[in-house]
């Protein structure tokens, strides 16, 4: 199978992150994750590991605000020179604003905190000095495995750091700042009909806005409840699509402590909508932090769980860029992703 990784995402590596209630913790989405499937992948004899090709702001561009992609560019080079203390070490900080826009009367403003404030939605999306280019080396890891499975006819993995799926067309969220898999689906979007499954523990809500009213990219999520699960405010039933798109997404929000049995009976119900829109490609958005006892989630999905979700979803027989999201649970994540895999080479 193609492999798509790019080394740049080491450099995005913030100090911490910021809970509920202010507490300040490790950056959970770090670069040992990407190091834990490295060395599970080396130990197949069909990961076959290339760089991604270099595509280029333009398709992300199609799917991204420009004012935002130009926030993301310059954000932290402003913020060392607005700030001295940060300039002075800039290694324990990131690039955190404390006040958020409600965007209904909300606009960008000029100034740093202001913008960051509007095109940031949470405590999660830090920005430190390499975040840009590790944003963009991973939308390019999974361009190219778009470009590989719509080429070759086949199953990629795109090994995105940082991940996507939280990024809506002008706003970083979750650990997001560019929607890797929204942006591999639109360039699929133009040789055909394309399928979007999320299977990430948190909602997509990014990909679910990009989409949502479209009828040419169908998007599915299956997650937590957002009744009690970031990202709160967006990833319920009812949420169906507007406008062209109304009936082209469809939510599947389940309850804590969903196992395997609860997970694969929804998954059932997505590949059976899948199947009746017969798209041409499948972008499967691969969180794997559904896994029992992931320090993120609530769900208790066990390998075994991972293998039959694999083989359901490989069972639809579509060429399928799957683009690797999120999964805290470091000591399995390797497995686990390789487990996912397998059923697709
Ligand atoms: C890509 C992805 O999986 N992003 C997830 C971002 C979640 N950020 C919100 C974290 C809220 C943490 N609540 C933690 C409870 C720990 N016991
Ligand atoms: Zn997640």
């Amino acid at each position: 199978m193609k492999i798509f990784y790019s080394e740049e995402h080491r450099k995005h590596h913030p100090p911490f992150e910021v809970f509920d209630g202010g507490k300040r913790v490790p950056y959970y989405e770090n670069p040992d994750r990407m190091d834990r499937i490295l060395s599970a992948l080396e130990k197949t004899d069909w990961a076959e590991l290339s760089e991604p090709t270099d595509f280029g702001l333009d398709p992300i561009l199609t799917v991204h605000d420009r004012d935002y992609i130009n926030f993301l560019a310059s954000c932290w080079t402003e913020w060392l020179a607005a700030d001295p203390e940060t300039a002075a070490t800039p290694e324990q900080h990131a690039f955190l604003p404390a006040t958020f826009a409600l965007r209904r009367k909300a606009r960008p403003t000029t100034s740093l905190l202001g913008k960051g404030g509007y095109y940031l939605m949470d405590l999660s999306a830090c920005i430190v000095e390499h975040t840009y280019k590790a944003a963009l080396a991973s939308a390019n890891c999974a361009l190219t495995a778009a470009s590989s499975s719509f080429i070759l006819h086949n199953s990629s993995f795109a090994l995105c750091r940082p991940p996507g799926h939280h990024a809506g067309k002008d706003y970083a969220a979750g650990y997001c700042f560019i929607n890797n898999a929204a942006v591999a689906a639109n360039w699929l979007s133009a040789k055909g009909k394309v399928a979007i499954l999320d299977i990430d523990y948190h909602a997509g809500n990014g990909t679910q806005d990009i989409f949502y009213e479209r009828d040419d990219v169908l998007t599915i999520s299956i997650h937590g409840d957002p009744d009690y699960e970031y990202p709160h405010y967006i990833g319920f039933a009812d949420e169906t699509g507007a406008v062209k798109g109304l009936g082209f997404h469809k939510n599947f929000p389940l309850l804590k402590d969903t196992g395997d049995e609860g997970y694969l009976s929804a998954l059932d119900e997505a590949l059976e909508m899948i199947q009746k829109f017969a798209p041409n490609y499948l972008v499967l958005s691969a969180g794997m932090d559904t896994f029992d006892g992931d320090p993120l989630g609530k769900f208790h999905v066990t390998r075994e769980g991972f293998a039959e979700i694999g083989k359901r979803i490989a069972g639809l027989t579509l060429p399928t860029a799957i683009i690797m999201e999120g999964g805290y649970a470091n000591d399995a994540l390797g497995v686990n992703i390789v487990t996912l895999l397998e059923n697709f080479k």
